[in-house]
């Protein structure tokens, strides 16, 4: 079987935009790599204890430190040392990093990040993931990076995808020309494409969100959620209820066999948890080009604009036909509050 690297595909798919001169590939590939080196340490983690690393120093002499804030760490040097970002946005830090330097000096990139997501998940070995953005900045080329280069709506996005590290290691993403999956072979320590083209299945039959809330939830949401365990045969109800409590990989699954996850607003939460920027702009732009929807519940996800970089949003995002069908319950239940 010819299998294809994600390095080969990118620049293949580089050769669809004829001005392009291949910074976008190259970011593309450096995210490729950091997420191979972060792979390796989510792999290893159950053995941290064995190696002797959760003191203050490792085998090595070095500093310990949790995989959040090693993964952080990574995708940070993978885009300082690419040269093709002037601006950080990251879940882990409060402010924006810009960069400058000879190498990044005509950088027209930004890239909004989280670069571990689901983290209390690490400690049970269940999946987490990396989610990315990447913007064109808007302040001019030749200066680092500054906040409003990040202040755009999701449909000013360039790229977008994720990276689920599971049962086997996979990186998602779409420029907007549909969505592909990468495996990682761990024999060659290659991403190889073995999901072309994904789609989303209009109508699932899983639906995903934190129950333990449901006193707090809007109405709408308590409605829906009775709807999915009613019997229908002709839209597969009662739904399953999964929620693996990683936003990456419940989205994952639900890309792959269709459903809904939602995120909504709860007591603790009045507009939601998920944040904008770097969870539901990035995986709204793939649920779209998948043939699926994302919405706050009565607007579509992508047009909201990011006002500040930890802004968080409630969300219902999935099949065409489910979150649609969400959306009525809102519509006649609860109020637009968002
Ligand atoms: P994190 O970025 O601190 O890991 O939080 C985000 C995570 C998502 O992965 C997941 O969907 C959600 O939080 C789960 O939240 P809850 O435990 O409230 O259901
Ligand atoms: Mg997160």
């Amino acid at each position: 079987m010819k299998v294809k690297t994600l390095g080969q595909f990118i620049i293949e798919r580089q050769a669809d935009f004829p001005y392009a001169k291949g910074e976008l590939s190259r970011l593309l590939r450096d995210i490729g790599i950091a997420s191979k080196i972060v792979n390796r340490a989510v792999t290893k983690a159950g053995l941290i204890e064995i190696l002797g690393e959760t003191g203050e120093t490792n085998v090595h002499g070095e500093q310990v430190k949790k995989l959040d804030v090693y993964a952080n760490e990574q995708f940070i040097a993978a885009f300082k040392a690419g040269g093709e970002v002037c601006a950080i946005a990251s879940e882990e830090n409060d402010d924006i990093i810009p960069i400058y330097s000879d190498i990044s000096k005509n950088a027209k990139y930004v890239v909004a990040i989280d670069p571990l997501d689901g983290s209390s998940n690490i400690d049970v070995n269940v999946s987490v993931g990396t989610i990315f953005s990447i913007y064109r900045r808007k302040s001019n080329v030749g200066a680092p990076g500054q906040l409003s280069d990040f202040l755009q709506t999701g449909l000013e996005q360039v790229a977008a995808g994720y990276v689920v590290y599971g049962s086997s290691c996979m990186l998602v993403y779409t420029t907007g020309r549909g969505v592909n999956g990468f495996t990682l072979d761990p024999s060659i320590g290659e991403f190889c494409l073995s999901h072309p083209d994904i789609k989303i299945p209009e109508q699932g039959a899983i639906y995903s969100i934190n129950e333990g809330n449901y006193l707090k939830f809007p109405e709408g949401v308590k409605k829906y959620i009775k709807y999915c365990q009613e019997e229908d045969k002709a839209t597969n109800r009662p739904y399953s209820s999964r929620y693996i409590g990683s936003f990456v990989a419940d989205f994952h699954r639900n890309l792959m066999k269709g459903g809904i996850f939602i995120y909504p607003s709860t007591a603790k939460a009045p507009k939601g948890k998920l944040r904008l920027l770097y969870e539901c702009h990035p995986l709204a732009f793939i649920v779209e080009q998948a043939g699926g929807m994302a919405s706050d519940g009565f607007n579509r996800i992508l047009e909201k604009r990011v006002e500040s970089l930890h802004q968080t949003t409630p969300l219902f995002i999935g099949s065409k036909a489910m979150v649609e069908k969400a959306m009525e319950f809102m519509k006649e239940y609860s109020s637009e509050k968002v």
